[in-house]
């Protein structure tokens, strides 16, 4: 039998177990990225952990997302990254030089290889046939150190692509699409891979706008197959060295076969609050925009930039809308103003941020109130954009740049009406390279670690304790997200001080919310959870963990869990615990009084747990998915204390 891509880059990788989709493997990384948000708590674990050098073969530390310096903490951040890396081992990329994602790609990415990045947009690298893998900055933490990273073998899903995309219809389109089909939820321990004749119609940075989005359908990641198009993008970096040729083999097996038409593709939109709620921009057209945002790490390559600045050349932005871009990089800015495409964005009234994730992340741009936003980034859940009364669409380049003219939604098609030709244009042979923003580290043992008062130590885990007892601090329904757990955005800049982010936990769900899990922390119980289907959606975050265990959680019981969450959970000492009969979600309530017992035994005997409600007099059943290394991290209190443990 044939092997697939995802099973020939894997089975050279696996250190523990063999491939066998549904069971958990141990896999070797070769590249590690982090970004400053994850970044400093990573970090502080992995000097927790005491390797004196990285072991990957390359690890980057980017600044990309907290780079509005408002207040001392995010430049303490910085600085503290760039003094680690300098230690460590590890190439910083400095606040400017671009979003993680855009910039791995252009410049260590390499097909065959797996990375793993503390943010779940990392399978961007799947674009040039990576296995690039979001996780938990602990997680990122092991690999730095050396440690296998632990996934379940995974259901590979061929997306089998036909025909070739029209114009004025794109990548993001077609990435929609997937989400019209897959939904957000459902698709934990599956990896998309594509192929069929469509592939060689995509170049690069349309391959990973496509598997950038892939993190919204929770897949564990996506690739494409490494080929000519992959082999000219790294020709125009300066790294054909980097190149592989990788494909399927014709009699591959996969989990299922999908296939998509792209002739078929039509621009589309994800309308508020998901990425998952999918309409064709003609159904909208004529919906009124306050503001319009191109960059993202889905769609701020060189060919996003110069497309738009092709269809926006000699026009005016509507006197209505706010137009911003925020290039994906660097070499991205550089290369669109040497070839001209910077002055016509200027020149139509573009407002030019830093390359950084900026207005993504709401930690500038935020709209006005009541704003309808339509933005080219890959997430639009609930005050995202730091205005929460703001409806986020999430929309092409293409339809972005018609709005900029129209003052509204408009199908980037018509745009021909008015005597606008879609923009043909080759992507360079060459792109303008210049490293001058990456610090490569020198063999430098004596270098100090700066501690700026922003940086706290990461706070230690509790072991459970036979009993849980504890009270449903929430109860929240499907879909929840990090950004519902716990906010980016403004917050962001406590990411390295846990006492005072934990304040904002659910924050947009229930502002009250803090001071009841104070009250039930400090009486002594364990603050508990309910949720509903496919909760922890979205970030790699393990903040949306780290502060509930601050907050004394001790278990987070849902009808489902997503992937890097449900990591982060147990990395942190949470039980994450799902209703053996999802009706059971019905007979518990926020206020609730709950009792778990004998936790520890049964968990060690994979015995079933059951949950005693005190206050309405029942009880029900609950299970755990755990494998036997997962249970041991739970009851030593978390990935730390284990490996403690285990050094021990
Ligand atoms: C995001 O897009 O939600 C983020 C901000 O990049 C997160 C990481 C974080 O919360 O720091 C992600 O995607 O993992
Ligand atoms: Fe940055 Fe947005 Fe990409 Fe997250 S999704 S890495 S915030 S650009």
């Amino acid at each position: 039998m044939g092997k697939c891509i995802v099973q020939k880059i894997l089975e050279k990788h696996i250190v523990e177990g063999k491939w066998e989709p549904g069971k958990e493997i141990a896999i070797k990384i070769d590249q590690t990225l982090t970004q400053d948000a994850t970044g400093t708590m990573a970090y502080l674990q992995f000097e927790a952990m005491g390797a004196s050098k990285i072991k990957t073969e390359l690890s980057v530390s980017y600044v990309d997302h907290n780079t509005v310096q408002i207040g001392y903490e995010n430049a303490d951040d910085h600085k503290y990254l760039q003094s680690v890396a300098a230690k460590y081992g590890i190439i910083y990329s400095r606040a400017g030089n671009g979003i993680c994602h855009q910039v791995h790609l252009e410049r260590f990415g390499k097909p065959g290889k797996t990375l793993l990045g503390s943010d779940s947009h990392t399978p961007t690298g799947g674009g040039i046939g990576m296995i690039a893998i979001g996780a938990g900055g602990l997680d990122v933490a092991v690999a730095m150190a050396g440690g296998p990273f632990y996934i379940t073998c995974p259901k590979v899903i061929k997306i089998n692509l036909k025909g070739k995309l029209k114009a004025w219809c794109s990548a993001k389109d077609a990435v929609l699409k997937m989400l019209e089909i897959f939904s957000t939820k459902g698709n934990v321990g599956c990896i998309f891979e594509y192929g069929g004749e469509g592939v060689e119609t995509l170049s690069v940075p349309e391959r990973a706008t496509i598997t950038n989005m892939g993190a919204e359908c929770g897949v564990t990641t996506s690739v494409f197959p490494s080929d000519e198009k992959t082999y000219k993008f790294l020709k125009a970096q300066k790294r054909e060295e980097d190149w592989i040729e990788l494909k399927a083999d014709d009699d591959a097996n996969y989990y299922k076969i999908i296939d998509i038409n792209l002739d078929e593709i039509v621009p589309l939109t994800a309308f508020p609050h998901s990425p998952g709620n999918i309409k064709t921009v003609k159904e909208l057209n004529e919906l009124k925009v306050d503001q319009v945002c191109l960059g993202s790490c889905t769609n701020s390559s060189y060919k996003d930039l110069m497309t738009v600045s092709i269809i926006l050349k000699n026009k005016k932005v509507h006197p209505d809308v706010s137009f911003v871009i925020a290039p994906g990089s660097k070499q991205v800015l550089e290369n669109i103003d040497r070839d001209g495409g910077l002055t016509d964005l200027i020149s139509s009234g573009a407002r030019i941020a830093e390359s950084a994730c900026g207005f993504c992340i709401g930690n500038s741009q935020s709209p006005k109130t009541d704003a309808v936003s339509l933005r080219t980034s890959n997430r639009n859940f609930l005050g995202r954009s730091g205005t929460k009364s703001a409806l986020a669409y999430l929309v092409s380049p293409e339809t972005a740049a018609a709005a900029v003219i129209t003052g509204q939604m408009t199908d980037p098609r018509d745009l021909e009406k008015m005597g606008i030709n879609y923009p043909n244009f080759k992507l360079p042979e060459k792109f303008y390279i210049n490293d001058s923003m990456f610090i490569f580290p020198e063999d430098a043992d004596e270098v100090k670690i700066y501690r700026g008062p922003n940086i706290g130590d990461p706070p230690k885990s509790i072991p459970i304790e036979d009993i849980i007892s504890g009270e449903v601090t929430i109860k929240v329904e499907d879909q929840i997200t990090t950004d519902h757990i716990i906010p980016a955005g403004s917050k962001m800049k406590y990411r390295s001080n846990v006492p005072k982010y934990s304040e904002f936990l659910f924050e947009v769900v229930d502002p009250d919310f803090y001071e009841r899990a104070k009250k039930i922390r400090d009486s002594g119980k364990s603050n508990i959870f309910v949720a509903g289907l496919s909760y922890g959606q979205g970030s790699s975050r393990e903040h949306a963990a780290l502060c509930p265990m601050f907050m004394g959680t001790k278990t987070v019981i849902a009808k489902s869990f997503e992937r890097i969450h449900t990591a982060n959970l147990i990395n942190f000492g949470i039980i994450p615990l799902t209703f053996k009969n999802d009706k059971d979600y019905d007979k518990i309530d926020q206020g609730d009084d709950i009792e778990i017992s004998k936790v520890r035994g049964n968990i060690e005997s994979g015995k079933k747990l059951v949950v005693k409600n005190l206050t309405k007099n029942i009880e029900f059943e609950v299970e755990y998915n755990l494998s036997d290394r997962q249970k041991e991290i739970i009851l030593a209190g978390g990935t730390l204390a284990y490996m403690k443990n285990k050094s021990n």
